[in-house]
């Protein structure tokens, strides 16, 4: 799943823009043709979610067809052309001048689909994509499940708190290659002294012998070495003297420029390693801690859709309040995001979207499991050549049928260890296809010891002073501390706080400061921060939440919005995130 460039060898055409678009709730579509274009179409921005383009469908999940009319030039002939969908969320079809070519399923994560024998030279092409985003119990994230989220009525029914955004969220773009071309490449970086290493795995499409090189630029030097092919397959392992490697704070990256036969490809590579080691999690062999932020991809009017400006914008942001660090909550985020994360020295923990998983139903269960596997298989697939990218996390909050089960019902409740095999394999699929990262999974209060005993680094969200001891901060530190004392007792492993935070209404200030003033938010965080500053096992604290976002409504929600961001929704810092800065910042 390479990310589609334009170079020496390939072509790229962006398809992003305004498309014609329908929505379909009697499923007429594709038995009315309309994979051919549709009558009365409204206009719709690709990429975007629609829910917040046309107030009329803010709640529409239904099937919707988004077309699109696009010349091919004649250049492109003799390559083989793909379009490939950034993400659809969250179940897509693709059909090229009528013609059905495949479907994907899950939300946030990018398919291809090979289009060569569809295309009109002649004339222009008809590429048309449907995409529906109904909310079922059998999908990752699951929704319309009997077990409410929240205690409270809330709409749409998800099983997460964050708006159901539909649609076409990322670029849509129609890219040729070679007839035999680079489908993979797999690079792992190891550090030897003061020397970098790369281990680079190419693979063609095809089982063929071929020639090739590699070239690494950047630093001092350009090393260049020869690559044989054996059956598709060709690996070579480069020594960087006195490499520069990559961190937080020096994101240095080098150019990996890839020759094989007809076909080119360049990769940016940061030399680094990641591990463990007692307490500490070590970048590059030094000990880092992660400051930073739950976040979500959200905006005013562009909902889920990839958001350039935006993206350049909270990444300024994140700076200035000294972080170096968030967590894709609770989804794969774009694959600009990652490469400017590469770019900008952001540590991430990269998430599948498998929020508040619950285990009771066995049929529905086993249909979660494969599609979170093949989360776990496209993620990586996906992310494994980024620097930035330096833990896997296989889930969020998965749950149990209720919270808080005493020590003997977790001994007994069946839901308890279904849940253990769910979640181990999903760890298990990660470390098979990534030995080199961390991985982890991210808990609540509650969650039992047996889900959490795999992973490498412990994560907790954790809410006291808002959902719990709410306003009496003084009480809600001292468990905060205990509790936090108590996971490293247990797992002696680093230790998240992944998510901590307070409801607040930017402008609304309180003296003395009660729940939802700028002041709680502010001192509530302060708190937090203090706490965790006398832990040495504490290797992280991210902040739930980057910024205020769209959530379901609900009486917990005012104006559908969850308020714990330290930025509002529209990025206007309120007062914790200057707290922040006095913390990371320095
Ligand atoms: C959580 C969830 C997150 C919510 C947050 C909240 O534990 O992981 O998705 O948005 O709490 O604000 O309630």
């Amino acid at each position: 799943m390479l990310y589609p460039q334009q170079n020496l060898a390939r072509n790229k055409f962006d398809l992003s823009g305004i498309w014609d678009f329908r929505i379909d709730p009697d499923l007429v579509g594709e038995q009315q043709g309309w994979q051919n274009g549709v009558v009365n179409p409204r206009p719709i921005a690709v990429p975007g979610s629609w829910n917040e383009q046309y107030e009329d469908i803010y709640n529409y999940l239904g099937l919707a067809w988004y077309i699109k009319s696009t010349y091919i030039p004649q250049s492109w002939r003799g390559q083989r052309v793909f379009l490939r969908v950034g993400s659809a969320c969250y179940f897509g079809t693709v059909y090229i001048n009528g013609v059905k070519m495949g479907s994907h399923e899950g939300g946030h994560l990018p398919f291809a689909f090979e289009i060569t024998d569809q295309i009109r030279w002649e004339t222009e092409n008809i590429v048309a994509i449907s995409v529906e985003n109904e909310l079922k119990p059998t999908r990752v994230p699951s929704g319309n499940m009997s077990t409410p989220l929240l205690p409270v009525a809330s709409f749409p029914h998800t099983t997460y708190d964050f708006f159901p955004f539909a649609g076409i969220h990322r670029l849509v773009v129609l890219y040729s290659v070679p007839q035999t071309y680079i489908d993979d490449v797999t690079v792992v970086t190891d550090i030897d002294g003061v020397n970098g290493i790369i281990k680079v795995n190419v693979r063609l499409n095809s089982a063929v012998s071929a020639q090739g090189d590699l070239q690494l630029k950047g630093g001092d030097a350009t090393i260049v070495a020869k690559l044989n092919f054996l059956d598709g397959l060709a690996e070579m392992q480069l020594t960087v003297a006195n490499a520069k490697f990559w961190s937080d704070k020096m994101p240095y990256l080098y150019d990996l420029v890839i020759q094989a036969g007809q076909d080119h490809y360049t990769l940016k590579v940061g030399i680094r390693t990641i591990r463990v080691q007692d307490n500490q999690i070590l970048l590059n062999g030094k000990p880092v801690k992660l400051n930073g932020y739950g976040r979500h991809e959200d905006f005013i009017a562009s909902g889920k859709g990839l958001n350039l400006p935006l993206l350049v914008k909270d990444y300024q942001l994140m700076r200035w309040t000294g972080a170096n660090s968030y967590r894709t909550s609770h989804y794969p985020y774009s694959e600009e995001e990652m490469q400017l994360a590469d770019r900008e020295g952001f540590l991430i923990i990269d998430e599948i979207p498998a929020v508040s998983l619950q285990f009771e139903d066995d049929d529905n269960i086993a249909i979660r499991q494969r599609i979170c596997l093949q989360q776990v298989d496209e993620l990586i697939a996906r992310d494994k050549n980024h620097p930035s990218v330096i833990m896997w996390c296989v889930a969020n909050e998965p749950m149990t049928p209720r919270l808080n089960l005493t020590a003997s019902e977790i001994l007994t409740e069946p839901a308890v260890e279904k849940g253990k095999g769910f979640l181990e394999r999903l760890m298990h699929r990660a470390r098979e296809l990534d030995p080199t990262r961390l991985v982890t999974l991210v808990t609540l209060g509650g969650t039992p010891s047996s889900w959490v005993e795999q992973c490498d680094v412990i994560c907790m969200n954790r809410y006291w002073g808002w959902y719990v001891l709410g306003g009496e901060m003084d009480k809600a530190l001292a468990a905060l501390e205990q509790e936090l004392d108590a996971a490293w007792d247990t797992w002696r492993k680093p230790v998240i706080l992944t998510e901590f935070g307070a409801d607040t209404l930017a402008g609304m200030h309180g003296h003395p400061n009660v729940m939802w003033t700028e002041e709680y938010q502010a001192e509530y965080i302060r708190g937090h921060l203090r706490v965790a500053g006398e832990k040495d096992y504490i290797a992280g604290m991210q902040v739930w939440n980057f910024a205020d976002f769209a959530a379901v409504q609900s009486i917990m929600r005012v104006g559908g919005i969850n308020m714990k961001g330290v930025f509002t929704r529209g990025r206007t810092p309120k007062m914790a995130a200057h707290v922040l800065r006095e913390f990371w910042a320095r």
